[in-house]
């Protein structure tokens, strides 16, 4: 009897919860360039395997204690069991290695209110889904593992204690971006920073400021404060010795357009400058390097100068903690290592990584690829789909648009050509442009054509893109159709063309015959590499490679007991930390490319 009233009044609390849920809003620019309390550290946990605390009649997130005699709560927080923030928490408690499922956490934070300023919860990352309630009410729910969003909480949080309760949520879907099946591993929990965030009532939301297409000299963009109402606002590029006063229209929106001379941010020379962006009532300090990027016929143009992208695909793992990486020394760490590869560029696989890197990446000087998590898979007949992935688009560049270092925005990786599927990238690859004008249009695709030694580049979906990309991977996954030394690339489209992924996989210290896969030797992976870059130098449209992958990843596809054992192989450095023979092989390669 006990289970029906409880099935009841579960279902009574998934209807009401499903018709008053909140969204997140759109995010404030600059989150660490504001005034903040950071909420990372231990939060406390409770594991929900049957999500029991969601909706019984003692929920979770009510938080309650008992009063009376007769009171008593099965799911209660506890301070002795918890979870790091940031953190995945498979890598943090062995039972919760494979784990998919909910986790509940909650923080009690000590606040004093200040008088008219805005409080925003803000969170970079929580995969997959999830619930957040403060002070036991519902602040909002987000959909999407690697997006930062946000809830107004001014009206939430009190003076003294208050409690922040999610319930997270990492259980694959049929209808997610990514959906059932992807290679990586599903971590789970509150992986990013979290923050809350203290603004003036009147604030300056966001900003874009970037050069204008094509121009080195016109610094364009535009303001946003969070009410649509008229307003002085400043842009100050001191170096520059620019100070450009504008106010806001009706709509609280300011446009930008000042002439400088700024020096071009370039991998040589990643130069950034600082931004100030002042409205009557608020002020945010910003780093802003200047640079164009461009596609004329099958080139890529870097202000305005021919590149080729020696690039990297990266996984956000660090192989040492076997976890996700979500730190700058984190950041710091993969970076490097690109660099140390010789690369200019960096495909960020296969989601949009924590910020850390992109401003990282800003700094150092590398060129990024940032994608959302279309990966493979995806319910390209279900309408839902195109709106979840515009949202996610939505939220990549809203946080990303003003680091000079991202060039590319992708759509997808690796979709079969279908009607659906064709129609929803179109409509995406249009929305994507709507947001931002100056960055180039990419999706990773292997659909193409072979024929004896010839390959065909004939997707539709190159139409909507500036810049091609394929995965192909002859040597492994596919046997070579020809020698190397004979294969023709060819493609329906004058458009720059990027080997966005090819490799083959070995374990670190193995060694074998070259020309046996299944030895999993170092030798056999650094022969697909050679005989890759023999093919490479035959693409006359060819503008970028990225090896498929730098480090070896945690992978719950790759399952054999003795090479995987849960690893995907095909890094350029093993697990283990040790460059594998194909990083020399690679190397060697960049270092031949020259760019002038
Ligand atoms: C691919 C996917 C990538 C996989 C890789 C592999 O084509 O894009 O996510 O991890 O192949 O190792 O099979």
């Amino acid at each position: 009897m006990k289970n029906l009233y409880r099935k009841f009044f579960t279902s009574i609390f998934l209807m009401v919860t499903a018709f008053a849920s909140v969204h997140s809003q759109e995010i404030i620019a600059n989150v660490e360039g504001r005034h903040y309390l950071s909420l990372n550290g231990k939060w406390q946990t409770i594991i929900d395997p049957f999500n029991q605390g969601a909706g019984n009649w003692k929920p979770i997130w009510k938080d309650q204690t008992p009063v009376s005699k007769t009171d008593f709560y099965e799911y209660k927080f506890d301070s002795t069991v918890t979870l790091n923030v940031p953190g995945d928490w498979n890598s943090q408690n062995r039972e919760l290695k494979y784990y998919e499922g909910t986790v509940w956490y909650k923080k009690t934070i000590t606040f004093k209110k200040t008088n008219n300023k805005k409080i925003f919860l803000y969170f970079s990352g929580v995969s997959y889904e999830c619930d957040v309630y403060v002070n036991n009410e519902k602040a909002g729910s987000h959909e999407g593992s690697f997006t930062a969003f946000q809830f107004d909480v001014t009206d939430k949080i009190k003076n003294g204690d208050n409690s922040i309760i999610v319930r997270v949520n990492n259980t694959r879907r049929v209808d997610g971006i990514p959906a059932m099946n992807f290679d990586w591993w599903n971590y789970g929990g509150i992986t990013r920073d979290v923050y809350l965030v203290e603004t003036p009532a009147l604030f300056i939301r966001d900003y874009f400021i970037q050069l204008a297409k094509n121009s080195k000299t016109e610094i364009k963009g535009w303001i946003e404060l969070n009410e649509p109402t008229v307003k002085k606002i400043s842009v100050l590029i001191p170096e520059l010795k620019i100070k450009y006063n504008t106010q806001t229209d009706g709509s609280g929106r300011a446009l930008i357009k000042v002439s400088g001379k700024p020096v071009l941010w370039s991998p040589q020379h990643p130069k950034l400058y600082d931004v100030i962006i002042k409205s009557e009532t608020d002020s945010v300090r910003e780093s802003i390097g200047f640079r164009n990027i461009a596609v004329k016929g099958n080139e890529i143009l870097l202000n305005n100068k021919s590149v080729f992208l020696k690039g990297v695909n990266i996984h956000e793992e660090i192989p040492q903690r076997a976890g996700r990486a979500w730190s700058e020394a984190d950041a710091m760490q993969l970076l490097n290592s690109a660099k140390e590869l010789g690369c200019n560029f960096v495909r960020l696989t296969h989601y949009p990584h924590n910020e850390h890197m992109i401003r990282l990446a800003d700094k150092m000087g590398i060129m990024l690829w940032e994608e959302i998590p279309l990966w493979q898979g995806i319910q390209f007949t279900n309408p839902e789909i195109l709106k979840k992935a515009n949202r996610l688009l939505d939220e990549m560049i809203a946080r990303d648009k003003n680091r000079c270092a991202i060039i590319l925005w992708s759509l997808s990786n690796e979709t079969t050509p279908s009607d659906s599927r064709n129609q929803t990238l179109a409509a995406m690859a249009a929305h994507a442009r709507s947001l931002d004008s100056t960055r180039l249009i990419t999706s990773a695709f292997n659909h193409v054509v072979y024929d004896k030694n010839t390959v065909t580049i004939e997707d539709p979906l190159s139409e909507s893109l500036d810049v091609l990309a394929v995965n192909e991977y002859l040597g492994w996954y596919s046997p070579w159709r020809a020698k190397p030394e004979e294969m023709e690339w060819k493609s329906l489209y004058n458009k720059p063309l990027i080997m966005s992924e090819f490799g083959g996989e070995a374990l670190s210290a193995n060694h074998g015959l070259a020309d046996v896969l299944s030895s999993w030797s170092e030798e056999s992976q650094a022969e697909i590499y050679r005989q890759q870059i023999t093919m490479f130098k035959r693409i006359p449209f060819l503008r970028g490679t990225c090896p498929w992958v730098l480090i070896d990843f945690r992978s719950p596809t790759r399952m054999h007991p003795k090479f995987q054992q849960g690893w995907n192989r095909k890094g350029l450095i093993g697990s283990n930390g040790l460059k594998k023979l194909a990083w020399y092989v690679m190397e060697k390669y960049y270092k031949e490319i020259e760019n002038k």
